[in-house]
């Protein structure tokens, strides 16, 4: 008989200084192999996840309110996503859709049409990254309506590939010496609260005739946007604003694309977050959080948009690849029975309330917003509003050495960002909590 494995802790513990001496080994032989330009946040290495917790190398066991950047929705290693996923592995790995294709594949489109805003007839195609789902939508918009220029947002993101990064707005880290870009990229003002008192109609209204007199809107293909900007600094648009943009595509034979790449399934409290304002998108990408962590991404859209597609002409080697489709029905088959959008919004409900009463006693703390289980606090110097990066990293710098992974977000680099499993113990997102409490009491008192 064998020993049966020593269970992993079910709190945070912590055994070495933060990252320990095992992976700060690991860092060293890191560099004369990785390319440098891929950095992380914590390399603290790990060698085992469950729920909310993150074990690594030295046996430390670390709070996780990133979820690998909002993939992790249902818990890491979720039992219902590493069941199927084990079998199909042991079934069959690869044939490529492409040549001979399989029913798993199917049964994710269908979950998608089910779940994806809208009663409309649905098509959807299966990609591997968020960054792909992007650019497939850009093409199926250029080629559904015959237009070229695509609309984006001020602070948006939308990943790092040629197309994507003409779509991102931030420079630094992402564009910089990287151009060329894509053309037929057009920007223009996005609804942000805390910086900018207008309505959402207001701003909207700016957006739509900064395009009607810059562009013309019968030069357009479509208007993409975040319903709730990620990288940009979860920034939430105020109340009307996707409405009235979504409206305006409507009237104009626009395409409205919602990016829900880092706000779908479940994670602000609703399967998606353009449901908050029934905004029902023509296309919509989806990816990180579809399948607990396996690699798959998604368009899913108006059909008679997607059908005008000639054969052949989407696709790729992996997308929708097996193993990867039996994670994502898992990981939907888990959101589901366990009601994962009510346990958004009691992560939500736990968090925002301390953390408000936390900003009415701090001039460092620009705003604390969200929705669901994803939550941003910006930080100010001290009764102004000018950005704060320096103490938002030293915030999170104090978080990580006590074992509590935290991101940052923002175009300004001053957004401290909450992203737990849903699935969360609540002892442990409150220990969490403590520490992001403390440190931030620290550092802007
Ligand atoms: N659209 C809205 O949030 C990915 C990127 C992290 P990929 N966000 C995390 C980083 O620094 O690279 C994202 C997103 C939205 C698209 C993407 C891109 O998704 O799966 O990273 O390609």
């Amino acid at each position: 008989m064998t020993a049966s494995p020593p269970q992993a802790p079910t709190a945070r513990v912590l055994r070495t200084e933060i990252p320990g001496p095992h992976s700060r080994e690991l860092h060293r032989r890191r560099a004369a192999t990785v390319a440098s330009g891929v950095a992380s946040v914590l390399p603290v290495y790990i060698a085992e996840a469950a729920g909310g917790l993150l074990h690594d190398v030295d046996g430390n066991s670390l709070i996780d309110l990133g979820s690998g950047i909002a993939v992790t929705n249902v818990g890491n290693a979720a039992p219902e996503v590493v069941e199927p996923v084990r079998r199909q592995v042991a079934e069959f790995t690869h044939t490529c859709f492409m040549v001979t294709p399989y029913e798993n594949y199917l049964q994710v489109c269908e979950e998608l049409a089910a779940l994806t805003p809208g009663e409309h007839e649905k098509r959807s195609a299966l990609f591997n990254s968020g960054a792909e789902a992007v650019e497939n939508a850009v093409k199926i918009a250029r080629r559904a309506t015959g237009r070229q220029a695509i609309v984006v947002f001020d602070h948006a993101y939308h990943g790092r590939t040629n197309l994507t990064m003409a779509l991102t707005a931030k420079s630094v880290p992402y564009k910089h010496g990287f151009g060329p870009f894509a053309p037929e990229i057009y920007r223009v003002p996005m609804s942000y609260p805390a910086r900018d008192a207008r309505t959402g109609a207001q701003v909207a209204r700016e957006a739509i005739e900064r395009i009607e007199k810059q562009l013309g809107a019968d030069s357009v293909a479509a208007v993409l946007i975040e319903p709730i900007q990620g990288e940009g600094g979860f920034i939430e648009p105020a109340t009307g604003f996707l409405p009235a943009i979504a409206q305006w595509c409507t009237d104009n034979g626009v395409l409205f694309i919602a990016d829900e790449i880092q706000t779908g399934f479940c994670r602000t409290g609703e399967w998606f977050a353009c449901e908050h304002e029934d905004v029902v998108p023509d296309l919509i990408t989806t990816a990180k959080g579809i399948a607990g962590g396996l690699p798959l991404a998604a368009v899913t859209g108006r059909a008679e948009l997607m059908d005008a597609m000639p054969p052949s002409s989407l696709g790729g080697t992996y997308g929708g690849n097996p193993v990867a489709c039996a994670g994502a029905l898992g990981a939907i088959r888990a959101m589901r029975e366990r009601d994962l959008a009510r346990a958004a919004r009691a992560i939500g409900d736990l968090m925002l309330p301390r953390l408000r009463a936390l900003a009415a006693s701090s001039d460092a703390i620009l705003d604390v917003r969200g929705r669901g289980a994803m939550i941003g606090i910006e930080f100010v110097k001290p009764g102004t509003s000018e950005p704060d990066p320096e103490v938002t990293s030293r915030i999170a710098g104090t978080c990580h050495a006590q074992g509590v992974v935290i991101l940052t977000c923002g175009t300004y680099g001053n957004v401290i960002r909450l992203l737990p499993p849903l699935v969360i113990e609540q002892s442990v997102l409150d220990e969490g909590l403590a520490v992001l409490e403390a440190a931030i009491r620290e550092h802007t008192s």
